[in-house]
């Protein structure tokens, strides 16, 4: 198991977030990484391998570059604003209104680039995301040559999933699933698969490849019409255009039972495994767990270990990039569950 640890996403230190509107102490906090990696150097589980610097080519592939140019500036324009603390969005362009026009007010671009005001954008959210791209791209430089059942892992936060095009959201503000999924077919992949296990849609990763035939999303997560992000991850959307067939939501309502989920991960991997993809990525969230303090699954030790099982079983290689995952005190032993399972 080849492990990439990305030490800078401690330079994105939230402290608080909205919720209905309030502000509350913020979920995706330095602690639940630094839980993560501690677990994992007891563990033996693993090897290092070095976060190499890609440079922003790759965050291009997936990414506008106007959205990016707005990222790396965007704390800096809030400061000179007199802002402290956390940035928040506050208006957004929704239905009739522009979005090919980037207001130069900097409360209307962080509108334009964003889907939620539940994200908070702090000094080092660019330095974080930008180098959990890096590490990725580094999990997958890893993988290179090292044949068909090998594996890495990517331990990095913020989130990314939700993060599109040119907007951040759900705590995400650079995909990196789909920075690796893209650099590994610019790199020669024909057909790459990403299973998405958080409890919440990745909306972002679906959106980005709805219309490509070389890249299957393929999701399990809470009914969008009850859970976050609300607006995408219905049963019905299955892709567009040359993408139709390559999209495959599991929706499962809160409180599904863990054998329900399992059913759900069942239908998930066959999916994959009849896609026949070259590399299996992995948006692994933790907060499906029981202990989760936002989330409304209850998988445990039992699951976890078969999530791992279960991939290793696909004989795949096989890339996972840490997405959420809040109960602080348990995503340590969870992560080892399911990278247990999977170490052969
Ligand atoms: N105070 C990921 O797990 N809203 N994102 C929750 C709770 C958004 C979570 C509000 C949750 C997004 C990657
Ligand atoms: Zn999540």
């Amino acid at each position: 198991m080849n492990i990439v640890y990305n030490a800078r996403h401690a330079a994105h230190a939230p402290q608080q977030e909205f919720f209905r509107g309030r502000l509350v102490p913020a979920v995706d906090r330095p602690e639940r990484a630094a839980q993560l990696w501690q677990a994992l150097q007891h563990s033996g589980l693993g090897t290092e391998r070095p976060l190499r610097d890609h440079g922003l080519a790759p965050l291009e592939r997936v990414h506008s570059p106007a959205y990016l140019r707005f990222l790396q500036g965007a704390y800096a324009q809030w400061q000179a604003l007199g802002g402290t603390g956390e940035a928040f969005p506050a208006v957004w362009p929704v239905r009739t209104l522009r979005h090919d026009i980037e207001p130069r007010n900097f409360s209307g671009q962080l509108g334009l680039y964003s889907m939620d005001n539940g994200t908070p954008l702090t000094a080092g959210a660019w330095e974080a995301a930008y180098w959990g791209a890096q590490a990725a791209l580094s999990g997958l430089d890893a993988l290179a040559g090292q044949g068909a059942g090998a594996s890495a892992y990517v331990l990095t936060r913020p989130p990314g999933h939700h993060a599109g095009r040119d907007f951040f959201g759900g705590y995400c503000f650079v995909n990196h699933a789909a920075v690796a999924a893209q650099a590994a077919l610019d790199g020669g992949a024909a057909r790459v698969a990403v299973l998405d296990l958080d409890y919440h849609h990745g909306n972002g990763t679906q959106a980005l490849f709805y219309d490509r035939s070389d890249v299957l999303f393929v999701s399990l997560h809470g009914d969008p019409l009850t859970e976050y992000p609300f607006y995408l991850g219905h049963a019905d959307e299955r892709g567009e255009g040359a993408g139709l067939g390559c999209n495959l939501n599991l929706p499962l309502a809160a409180g599904t039972s863990n054998a329900d989920w399992l059913v759900a991960l069942r239908e998930a991997l066959a999916c994959v495994s009849a896609y026949a993809p070259e590399l299996l990525v992995v948006s692994l969230g933790l907060d499906t767990s029981a202990d989760d303090p936002i989330c409304s699954f209850s998988l445990g030790t039992d699951e976890f270990t078969a999530i791992g099982r279960s991939l290793a079983a696909l004989g795949l290689p096989c890339l996972l990039v840490q997405e959420g995952g809040y109960a602080v005190e348990a995503v340590g032993a969870h992560l080892l569950a399911v990278l247990g399972g999977l170490a052969r």
